[in-house]
């Protein structure tokens, strides 16, 4: 993946905190995300058949990944510019907590607008980030098949004072067709929605959630089997520090625990 520099990294992270979000063109090898895709494609048919799946609205799916395999590759999870632009606007020593999928299918339709956590205090100004999505999706995604929605700069409201700017026209949802490979870094607190996906193939967009250090968000978890763990870099396990340990990986015993989503 494509190193970056120091500057061009500064430029990212001003460019995040004016809009709340950034994307990488061409970011990830496009074959490595087949291989991701060719994975995820029984586990969505199996989860939604079996009814496991958090519903994110109608045909819309969040599914948790398994960490082994090729979903378990810290080439992705601790990309050096990806990991550079998340500690400059989210501090050192972030945290990773979440790896999931959100997938629209063929029938579904459009997401209220939405923040995906409420603020961390009451009653104060918005805080600088503390919680980041870094999104990529495993297939081209255009304007028929689920485009993310996201306004620019909501990040830093309240979240009444955003919603009202949204309704004032103030601020306005952008379309984001993306391409496989791309990536989308954002802050959660952004207005954004999810789209229909009109085609019939699923759009499967990868949810990889990095917080600041001292962050605990008990509704998502990644468990890391031990031999999995043996075999990451010290900088993986740094990431991984406050996720289960498990014996091995077993499969869902109910449906996702992660279903609030939306504030
Ligand atoms: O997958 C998408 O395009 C958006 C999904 C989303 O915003 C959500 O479920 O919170």
């Amino acid at each position: 993946m494509p190193d970056l520099s120091s500057e061009q990294l500064d430029h990212y992270a001003a460019t995040f905190e004016r809009d709340g979000m950034v994307i990488l063109k061409h970011h990830f090898p496009r074959q490595k995300l087949d291989t991701w895709r060719e994975a995820f494609e029984p586990l969505l048919r199996e989860r939604v058949a079996s009814g496991a799946t958090a519903v994110r609205g109608n045909n819309r799916h969040y599914i948790t990944l398994p960490f082994n395999g090729v979903f378990a590759d810290e080439s992705i999870f601790c990309d050096a510019a990806i990991l550079g632009i998340v500690e400059r606007v989210a501090g050192d020593d972030p945290v990773m907590c979440q790896l999931a999928s959100d997938t629209p299918l063929q029938g579904s339709t459009y997401q209220d607008i939405h923040r995906d956590t409420p603020p961390l205090f009451d009653a104060l100004p918005e805080m600088p980030t503390f919680q980041l999505a870094v999104n990529f999706p495993l297939c081209d995604v255009s304007l028929e098949n689920g485009p993310f929605e996201t306004t620019l700069g909501t990040h830093r409201m309240r979240p009444e004072e955003a919603m009202k700017a949204w309704s004032e026209n103030r601020a306005s949802l952008h379309t984001i067709p993306m391409e496989l490979g791309d990536v989308m870094i954002r802050d959660v607190r952004a207005l954004h929605r999810g789209t229909p996906n009109t085609t019939d193939e699923p759009r499967p967009m990868v949810v990889i959630g990095y917080s600041r250090s001292w962050y605990f968000r008990p509704e998502v978890h990644i468990d890391v089997p031990v031999d999995v763990e043996a075999r990451l870099s010290a900088r993986a396990k740094r990431l991984l520090r406050y996720m289960p340990r498990v014996a091995a990986l077993e499969d869902p015993d109910g449906p996702e625990t992660y279903q609030k989503f939306a504030y």
